[in-house]
């Protein structure tokens, strides 16, 4: 219950229980943001701190686009609300058409959600239908890889792979493999880009199909890039071993892309970059460059088909799914003006020309005080230091809150910085990045 106190003190911290956070330390020592433009946030305290991390991963246009403001501004006006169940509005239309052309191959058809957490669950809850569709229901196991982070939901972490996401929270669900994560030190440590070792890796893939058989797996979830983990780069060949055993025993394959999409590698999608086409794409965050709240599921036409000749009579629901807030108009708006934006632009051109720049200036902190790896992919990065003794993970914490107090904001997963600038950034900002990340590594020992 909010007590009186809290209720009538505006400026007290309490009431909101923080996501991902510790809450604790946080309120004893907040960092506050009032307000942010192109690369820079700007503290309550009025300091403008450079933002390394693009929000958490999403702000690829960069802060506060006019042409994207604008489009919000105006939709709130015209159109606040229209359910998308039974109805729809034009923009959903438009935008799921234009989303079609982004996306490789057959990647043709958009579901519409609110996050990356629901884009998840929604793309596993689609393969699952599909192959019932199909005839092939007893396809119901789902297969994940160790590390993975694939969101919050019951689906996502159960696939998911990150530990502290998933031993709070009971049996998930049943029916789930794992594949091994492809991160090795001794291998592939201060790789530039992907790794040369661990292709191999992706043949574990055949084991789990000779222990539970094929006709009992129904789809196999990776990040093409590991992205929350510490950006992970998949070994060269990887991701074509993962397709090419998937299409042999007839399991689908999801990308999550929720990172990797819009931009991030410098180009549309990773499945673009490496040229792997999955039969779902699991999308978010940079979909709206983080202003409005958005998710889409890219989904193959053959899915979509299979799904549509299912449903029984013309006027029977093919899927039985779907969120208030799928293709919302504030959401639909804002995802038309930012593809417009990243076109016009060029920004995905731009990132992968700033690409090179990105991968030499990270790996220049290779000598600082415990780098113990450096991995880099399109403007993704990360900066592996050594544990603290006994403390996991809070070398890394100090480096961040440090950061901040300097005016640089980075995210951090164990003792891992990882780095990934709106796709605006100028090469004095990435030198801006790198320097003030040297003088924090040395200061925090
Ligand atoms: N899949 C992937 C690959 C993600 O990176 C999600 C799903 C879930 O998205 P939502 O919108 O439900 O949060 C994500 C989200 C970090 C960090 O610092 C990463 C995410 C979110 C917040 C912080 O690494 N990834």
């Amino acid at each position: 219950m909010l007590t009186r106190e809290l209720a009538s003190a505006p400026n007290n911290l309490e009431a909101f229980w923080m996501p991902f956070t510790p809450n604790r330390h946080f309120k004893a020592h907040p960092r506050l943001i009032a307000s942010a433009k192109g690369m820079h946030y700007t503290a309550t305290d009025g300091r403008s701190i450079l933002d390394a991390t693009a929000g958490l991963w999403c702000v690829n246009a960069g802060h506060a686009h006019p042409r994207i403001v604008a489009a919000i501004q105006h939709q709130a006006a015209e159109l606040d609300f229209a359910p998308a169940f039974q109805f729809a509005h034009p923009k959903a239309f438009e935008l799921a058409a234009r989303l079609a052309t982004l996306f490789p191959g057959d990647l043709d058809h958009a579901f519409f959600t609110n996050s990356g957490s629901e884009s998840v669950d929604t793309a596993l809850k689609i393969a699952l239908a599909y192959q019932r569709a199909i005839g092939q229901g007893t396809r119901t196991r789902l297969i994940g890889r160790e590390r993975g982070y694939h969101g919050v939901g019951f689906g996502g972490i159960s696939v998911g792979g990150m530990v502290k996401n998933r031993m709070w929270f009971g049996s998930l669900l049943t029916g789930v493999d794992h594949l091994p994560h492809t991160l090795d030190l001794e291998h592939n440590a201060f790789s530039r880009g992907q790794p040369a070792w661990g292709a191999h890796l992706a043949d574990e893939l055949e084991r789990i199909v000779a222990l539970h058989d094929a006709s009992n797996i129904a789809a196999v979830i990776v990040e093409p890039v590991a992205g929350s983990i510490g950006v992970y780069p998949p070994p060269k060949g990887y991701l074509e071993r993962l397709r090419a055993i998937t299409r042999k025993h007839g399991i689908l394959l999801i990308f999550d892309e929720v990172i990797t999409a819009y931009g991030r590698l410098g180009a549309a999608s990773a499945a673009e970059y490496f040229d792997v086409q999955p039969d779902i794409v699991a999308t978010a965050k940079g979909l709206t460059s983080g202003t409005v709240p958005m998710g889409a599921v890219m989904v193959s036409k053959t899915i979509y088909d299979a799904m549509m000749d299912a449903g029984g009579s013309e006027k029977t629901i093919e899927l039985f799914h779907g969120y208030t807030y799928s293709a919302h108009p504030l959401a639909c708006a804002a995802a038309l003006a930012t593809l417009e934006v990243y076109k016009e632009d060029g920004l995905f051109e731009r990132a992968a020309a700033l690409a090179p720049y990105w991968e030499e200036a990270l790996h220049g902190l290779a000598g600082e005080p415990n780098v113990i790896d450096i991995r880099n992919i399109g403007l993704m990065g990360a900066v592996e230091l050594a544990p603290r003794p006994g403390r996991p993970g809070e070398r890394a914490y100090d480096a961040m809150v440090l950061a901040f107090e300097k005016g640089l904001m980075l995210r951090i997963t164990g003792d891992t910085i990882a780095l990934s600038p709106p796709l605006i950034v100028e090469r004095e900002h990435i030198d801006q990045i790198v320097e003030l990340l040297a003088g924090v590594l040395r200061e925090v020992g």
